[in-house]
């Protein structure tokens, strides 16, 4: 992780990971070898044993002002076409191991589009987020307008996306889009300490959980119930569900063992 440029990588006690994006010049802008980054951190992180969490955020003032104009600007079609463009930032989102975005100040754009591809957003109480596409003469382009929609609704997700205004972190708590505020100082420390419940729990369950929320995404509500009670049936055969269980009857706390 050391040799990384765009972003700071650190594991903590608890076993999680914290991921700070570190383009503090250009406010955290998503450019090409910082996803490069990201993508490379946490699919090392997803595969060790001692990481139940990552908490991912930026700055104070940004979490981050999106994909990097700069980098855009003289791009062609035939070029964003045939390298599928961006394509590779939603490996985020294919990690098993659960992520919550900590966004302290914008969320813009790409920013705004990352922090969704988390699990979990958290918000410091001056975060702005917003998908301000349209007055760059572009739209959205990794699931903006559908993440979006899913979270705080067609009529809200609609201005953002045609006017490109921003929206306060307490609008995105009140609409779902943000899980909890917290003052601006406090935020990561928030996001680890909730990051360091999960890690508590049994990884594959917590794993199965995530999954399974994350499959309403792409299924009709019957065909995810079905899929969520499969999977709910064979935490049964894992000695987790038996211990936690147990240790419920026995009035003590249980001790996990797959972490
Ligand atoms: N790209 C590149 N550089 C940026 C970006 C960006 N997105 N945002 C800010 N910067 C740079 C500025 O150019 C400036 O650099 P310099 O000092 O060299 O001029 C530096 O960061 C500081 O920025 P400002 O001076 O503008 O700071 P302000 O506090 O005045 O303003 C704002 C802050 C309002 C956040 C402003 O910077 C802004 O509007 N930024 C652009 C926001 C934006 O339009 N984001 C959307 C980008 S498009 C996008 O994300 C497309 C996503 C589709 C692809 C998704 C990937 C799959």
């Amino acid at each position: 992780f050391s040799s990384y440029e765009n972003i700071k990588v650190e594991k903590k006690e608890g076993r999680v990971a914290l991921i700070e994006l570190y383009r503090p010049k250009a406010l955290n802008a998503l450019c090409t070898p910082l996803i490069n980054e990201l993508n490379d951190a946490t699919e090392k992180l997803d595969l060790d044993a001692d990481v139940g969490a990552i908490v991912i955020t930026g700055s104070e003032k940004a979490f981050a002002a999106g994909a990097d104009i700069k980098e855009m600007q003289s791009k062609e079609y035939i070029n964003a076409y045939t390298t599928n463009m961006f394509a590779n930032w939603a490996n985020l989102s294919k990690i098993q191991t659960p992520t919550i975005a900590a966004v302290n100040g914008f969320a813009l754009g790409g920013g705004c589009e990352l922090a969704m591809l988390c699990d979990i957003i958290l918000a410091g109480e001056k975060a702005k987020f917003g998908q301000p596409e349209i007055k760059l003469g572009t739209i959205p382009g990794c699931g903006g307008t559908q993440r979006l929609i899913r979270a705080v609704g067609k009529s809200k997700a609609m201005e953002l996306v045609l006017t490109g205004n921003m929206m306060s972190a307490q609008e995105a708590e009140a609409k779902g889009l943000v899980a909890r505020i917290y003052p601006v100082e406090d935020l990561v420390d928030e996001a680890l300490k909730m990051a360091r419940q999960i890690s508590s729990f049994s990884k594959p369950i917590v794993q199965m959980a995530k999954e399974a929320v994350n499959a309403s995404y792409e299924m009709s509500l019957e065909e995810g119930c079905r899929f969520e009670r499969r999977i709910f049936h064979s935490t049964f055969s894992t000695e987790d569900r038996l211990e936690g269980m147990t240790a419920f009857v026995e009035k003590r706390d249980p001790t996990f063992k797959h972490k």
